[in-house]
């Protein structure tokens, strides 16, 4: 199932079988051959060995790509995809029939539980899953090379991104990292074909309203909740874009930063401009005021990859949640190994029915990373917490409530928690420590939340064909600037498929669900302070260390994806609806200060 096994990405891919399949699956009966508390029954137990293999290979495939690996785990993907398909067809049956509520969601989220639906043609099954094996494996093994043997990773062009500062050497680095994404065009453009053609099958218009189903709500209701999302959280956006828009034309000069129009998308300090935390130095707003320094401390203290991950543990642990266990830390991959390629970006799983969690990163000693091994954590947990429910309901309550559990915990790394657990100096809390903090951290919640929301924005457009294959790159360009207010430093052509040297893309990971927890983040986390009896700021709440908080996150947590996700928001929010207002009060003193710096300045693009 999309959401059973891999917290971050699903196992997405739907791979070719191993037998002779029928070209097509036999008809539906008229009556059902069992009760559909039997069928639901059988099902869950199918999904378990099924969900076992798959996760196996899966694992395997993205800790050691070769063309082995390829092939299993394509075998594995694609006999799940025969399964899935004809169970569906099987559960057309009770579609007519009253059914208790509870055997009505396991049906209707066994219809959804791809994100990748095969076509039923055998051959067809087996070009698409082997397809999304080999975009995944070229993202994953990409480098750039100067020359034959001076060639630069993934991960090490990310981080190289984030510490270079002349234009044009950050330029060579973004622009050559796009080269890995060249081949990856016709695949994509077969991919999309091959999709929407087993999205069919399920009913769907095209795989984009198929993602959009997964959300308790009608495709067209929660293309209007996104919009109605972003639309409260822009006037933020805005303010920041412009005031980094001036502090980087100061720094480059305004004829590579013009003051009117889109920033350069290769000068943000992150490969793909989504996070900008990196720039802070460069945007400290009080020089010198607090100290927010943790990359000096770890590596000060050379924290260890697993030091950094207990730290994180430790963090869950003091909300009454259990330590990890054992077979987290001997099977886990932390550090990028040195004798073969893997899917370094990072991922969590919940392998065996959530019996067996481990996480996969290439750690470097950073914060940013640091924040990461805590999102990671955010879904061990969650795969942990419901392992119990029938497998149909392992699952966040919707995509974003997975994402979002770590960044909830993300939120009490305050300043104080940081200094309690060593990581920073003791912190003085004053009006200008304020404002450097909510600076630094929302280069990285506000300026994400524009591009979490495009990524899927052009999928949606190409999978429904509003996007030609030979318009992809520049349909992807106009999003870009239209949404992010960024621009390439250079011409980008239908030669290039710039979308495909971003991972979820090859990986066919939705995205929407990263844009959902930017805000739901900071829903649970004032709900959260809430019961914690915090008082004050909420910027200031840290909920490290109390269990009432952490008991009612667990019961979250627990409860998986067995009821509408807005019962369950109600549960811990008292509100049915995602709602951004929390996000917004929380970087209130920001945004006058941004205000205040952006006078006189004129703002848009
Ligand atoms: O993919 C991730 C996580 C794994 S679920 C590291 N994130 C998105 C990204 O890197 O693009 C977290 C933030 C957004
Ligand atoms: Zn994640």
């Amino acid at each position: 199932m999309k959401k059973l096994l891999i917290g971050c990405f699903a196992l997405m891919f739907i791979v070719a079988c191993s037998e002779q399949a029928p070209e097509e699956s036999p008809a539906v009966e008229a009556a059902p051959a069992e009760s559909p508390e039997a069928f639901v029954a059988r099902v869950n137990e199918e999904l378990k060995e099924l969900n076992r293999e798959r996760g196996a290979a899966g694992w395997v495939r993205a800790t050691y790509i070769i063309g082995d690996t390829a092939i299993l785990s394509s075998l594995a993907n694609e006999r799940y995809a025969k399964w899935h398909g004809e169970t569906v067809e099987q559960a057309l049956a009770y579609d007519d029939m009253d059914l208790a509520p509870e055997t009505r969601r396991a049906i209707d989220l066994l219809k959804l539980g791809t994100s990748l639906p095969a076509p039923k043609d055998a051959a067809k099954r087996r070009e698409l899953t082997q397809i999304a094996t080999e975009m995944t494996g070229i993202y994953g093994a990409g480098k750039y090379c100067r020359s034959d043997n001076d060639c630069i990773s993934g991960p090490e062009l990310e981080q190289m991104m984030r510490d270079v500062r002349d234009y044009d050497s950050l330029l060579e680095l973004w622009t050559g990292w796009r080269e890995i994404s060249v081949p990856m065009r016709d695949k994509f453009e077969r991919y999309v074909e091959l999709a929407n053609e087993g999205a069919a099958t399920l009913g769907y218009d095209n795989l984009g309203e198929m993602w959009r189903a997964g959300f308790d709500m009608s495709p067209a209701e929660f293309r209007t909740e996104t919009n109605r999302l972003w639309d409260q959280v822009k006037p933020l956006y805005d303010e920041l874009h412009c005031h980094v828009r001036g502090q980087l034309g100061e720094i480059y000069g305004t004829d590579k930063v013009p003051q009117d129009g889109p920033i350069p998308a290769h000068i943000l300090g992150n490969m793909w401009a989504q996070e900008w935390a990196s720039l802070y130095d460069l945007l400290e707003p009080y020089p010198g005021v607090s100290d927010l320094d943790v990359d000096s401390t770890l590596r000060t203290k050379n924290y260890s990859p697993q030091e950094m991950v207990r730290s994180a543990e430790s963090f869950y642990v003091s909300l009454g949640m259990p330590r990890l266990p054992d077979t987290f830390w001997e099977r886990s991959q932390f550090s990028k190994p040195q004798d073969r390629e893997v899917v370094c970006h990072a991922s969590a799983w919940g392998l065996d029915g959530g019996n067996d969690l481990r996480i996969k990163m290439c750690i470097n000693q950073t914060y940013d990373e640091l924040r990461v091994i805590y999102h990671e954590l955010g879904h061990n947990y969650y795969q942990g917490a419901y392992k119990d429910q029938p497998p149909l309901f392992q699952g966040g309550a919707h995509g974003g409530f997975h994402e979002a559990i770590g960044d909830t915990v993300v939120l009490s790394m305050t300043p104080g928690y940081l200094a309690e657990i060593g990581l920073i100096g003791e912190a003085g809390q004053n009006d200008q420590a304020v404002i450097n903090r909510q600076m630094q951290m929302a280069l990285d919640s506000i300026a994400f939340l524009p591009f979490g929301k495009l990524i899927d924005e052009w999928r949606w457009a190409v999978f429904a064909g509003e996007v030609a294959p030979e318009d992809y790159n520049k349909s992807w360009w106009e999003m870009r600037t239209r949404y992010q207010g960024i621009a390439p430093a250079v011409d980008r052509t239908e030669a290039d498929f710039d979308p495909g040297a971003k991972y979820h893309v090859p990986g066919n990971v939705s995205y929407t669900r990263y844009f959902l927890a930017r805000i739901l983040q900071f829903q649970f986390h004032r709900s959260l302070c809430e019961l914690a009896g915090h008082e004050g700021e909420l910027h200031a709440c840290s909920i490290f260390g109390n269990e009432d908080a952490g008991a009612r996150f667990y019961a979250m947590l627990e409860t998986g994806q067995s009821e509408p996700w807005q019962d369950t928001l109600e549960k811990l929010t008292g509100t049915r609806e995602m709602d951004a207002s929390a996000i917004i009060d929380y970087f209130a003193p920001l945004m006058a200060y941004l205000k205040e710096q952006n006078a006189g300045r004129t703002c848009g693009w």
